[in-house]
């Protein structure tokens, strides 16, 4: 199967998955649960549960896990991430996912219960879906724990909120934030998906190498898209960065080089996924794909 029906295969299992693992819309109270539905159904490119199940599938090990708990539960703590950041009081954004944002479909309240439910949710289903096999289960916690706590997610998040209103951005600074607010879960999709097949320790240090360079080639292809596509395309008002005047790669280094670095990390992600086992053909493309966004 080419790469973009082996995807849209992928995509379509998550969603499955989605609505297996998460409860449904019609649970008390039904207006949280149709909230937390809402953003999680609006779709989305899926990258991070796809990651999951791709970094799973390079490896064969006898008792691998099924990874779409894991897939699932990503998913949930990302998409949390995406209706705080669109609260009034952070980046107060009213398009997401090509649909108005939680927040303005249903009440800021709302959006922040929901939010809540989704980050809950992801841990309690890791350790439901895990309970058979107690080691992995610990280590999948551990893993989204790191990557979504005040370390990681949150504190990229932290330190992105304080940036914007300084006028002395470093490249290292900008660094912080990305490695931190972006390229977190990205890692630890590409570790918990090699966690649920069986890799070993070595394997995960390559997979967090990869995670880290494709999280850094994530942002930078953000930060084009904010200025070279449109709402329609992305589904989530582009342009705001720079009417912000917000730090960005392309504000500190410009357009070519952005350009430049997002090929570089790409690369380097490459690279790192060149020691793991299994057909590479479809991780390879799945990376490739990223920064063809930008072409
Ligand atoms: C509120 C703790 C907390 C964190 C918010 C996700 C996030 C951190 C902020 C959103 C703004 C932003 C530009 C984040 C960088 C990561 C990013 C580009 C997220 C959007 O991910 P996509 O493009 O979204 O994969 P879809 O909708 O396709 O899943």
């Amino acid at each position: 199967m080419e790469f973009t029906n082996l995807l849209n295969a992928s995509v379509a299992r998550i969603e499955r998955a989605l609505d297996r693992h998460v409860p449904p819309a019609a649970t008390l109270p039904p207006r949280l649960h149709q909230a937390m539905r809402y953003s999680l159904e609006a779709g989305g490119k899926r990258l991070r549960p796809v990651l999951v199940l791709a970094a799973a599938e390079r490896f064969s090990t006898a008792g691998a896990a099924d990874p779409l708990p894991a897939a699932v539960a990503i998913e949930c703590i990302h998409t949390y991430s995406l209706i705080h950041d669109d609260l009034p009081c952070m980046d107060n954004d009213d398009l997401r996912r090509g649909r108005p944002t939680v927040h303005k479909a249903f009440d800021e309240a709302t959006a922040l219960l929901a939010g809540d439910a989704l980050l809950t949710h992801a841990f309690a289903l890791l350790a439901t879906a895990y309970a058979a096999q107690p080691a992995l289960a610990v280590a999948l916690v551990q893993e989204l724990g790191d990557a979504a706590g005040s370390r990681r997610l949150i504190g990229g998040q932290m330190a992105d909120l304080l940036a914007e209103k300084k006028t002395d951005a470093t490249a290292a600074g900008l660094e912080f934030i990305h490695l931190n607010k972006t390229a977190a879960m990205i890692e630890a999709a590409l570790v918990m998906g090699g966690r649920c097949g069986g890799a070993d320790e070595s394997q995960v240090t390559a997979l967090r190498t990869a995670g880290r360079h494709l999280g850094l080639a994530f942002q930078i292809i953000d930060d084009i898209l904010d200025v070279t596509s449109d709402s329609a395309t992305l589904g989530k008002t582009v342009g705001k960065d720079a009417r912000a005047d917000k730090t960005t790669y392309v504000k500190l280094h410009g357009l070519d080089a952005a350009r430049r670095m997002a090929h570089e990390q790409t690369e380097a992600a490459l690279a790192a996924l060149r020691s793991l086992p299994g057909d590479p053909a479809f991780l390879t493309a799945l990376v490739r794909s990223m920064e063809t966004r930008i072409k």
